[in-house]
């Protein structure tokens, strides 16, 4: 019981595939409190359903669409209110324009690479400061990336830079909070078959390279993703911060 009494606010839930579930069942299972957020009206009831499959029901299940900014204040507010303080944020949400992950990244849009970068990188920025004022004591801030942001992954493209600017972000938010005691964190998971990565074209083929070539010999399961962030929502991981955690099955150490 790792995460007994602490209240975890995770960003996004939209379905069982999501990762946010993933580290939402984890946690869960280690005694956290949860908030949970979804886009929107599309995703509201799936997540609603899936809540019903926790130990304890949520403190709050909250509507959070990071492209409208007031929605972010609003949801501090719905989360100091309801809950008041909590102890850790889980940042679990990203987006590019599909036809930015299908061309060559030479010829990504103006727009597309100003909604990849807001969605994906600028909404952690955005969510860490509004729930400043909420934060306990010794709170952490997780957040999920991708070797992509390192290394040139076939279609990543846009979503590469916004990664790389996502995992920046880490250090830099790490530095202006780590004096008020919070940290925060990446994790840098593998290739796993959620509804974001499914669609990708020749996604089936980067799982197949990651089993032959990653130490382990297989694929990521989302629950080792999920205990990973229990790890760093508790205070095991206290002197841990500004640091991007690979839970990849090794992939990432291997030059050939
Ligand atoms: C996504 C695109 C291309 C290659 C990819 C991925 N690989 C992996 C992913 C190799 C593992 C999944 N991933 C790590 C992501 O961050 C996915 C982000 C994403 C996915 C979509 C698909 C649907 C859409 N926009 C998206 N925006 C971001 O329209």
């Amino acid at each position: 019981m790792l995460l007994q009494d602490k209240r975890i606010a995770i960003f996004n839930v939209a379905n069982k595939r999501s990762i946010a579930w993933a580290i939402a069942k984890s946690m869960d299972a280690h005694g956290a409190e949860l908030i949970l957020g979804y886009q929107n009206e599309r995703t509201k009831d799936a997540v609603q359903r899936l809540a019903e499959e926790l130990s304890k029901p949520p403190a709050a299940i909250v509507p959070c669409d990071v492209s409208f900014p007031e929605q972010i204040e609003e949801v501090q507010e719905t989360v100091r209110e309801q809950v008041g303080t909590i102890h850790c944020l889980v940042h679990s949400l990203a987006f590019a324009p599909r036809n930015a992950l299908h061309n060559p990244y030479l010829f990504t849009e103006r727009e597309e690479f100003l909604t990849a970068l807001e969605i994906s990188a600028y909404s952690l920025v955005a969510l860490s400061r509004a729930f400043t004022p909420v934060f306990a004591d010794q709170a952490s801030v997780i957040t999920l990336t991708y070797y992509g942001a390192e290394k040139v992954m076939p279609n990543y493209n846009v979503m590469g830079v916004a990664k790389a600017a996502l995992e920046a972000s880490v250090r830099y938010l790490a530095h202006d909070l780590g004096p008020a005691g919070v940290r925060v964190n990446a994790i840098s998971a593998g290739p796993i078959n959620t509804v974001a990565a499914r669609g990708v074209s020749g996604f089936l083929d980067i799982l197949e390279v990651h089993e032959q070539k990653a130490p382990l010999r297989r694929t990521v399961e989302p629950r080792e993703v999920g205990d990973t962030a229990v790890f760093l929502a508790s205070d095991l991981s206290s002197g841990i911060t500004g640091e991007v955690i690979y839970v990849d099955t090794g992939y990432n150490i291997v030059g050939f």
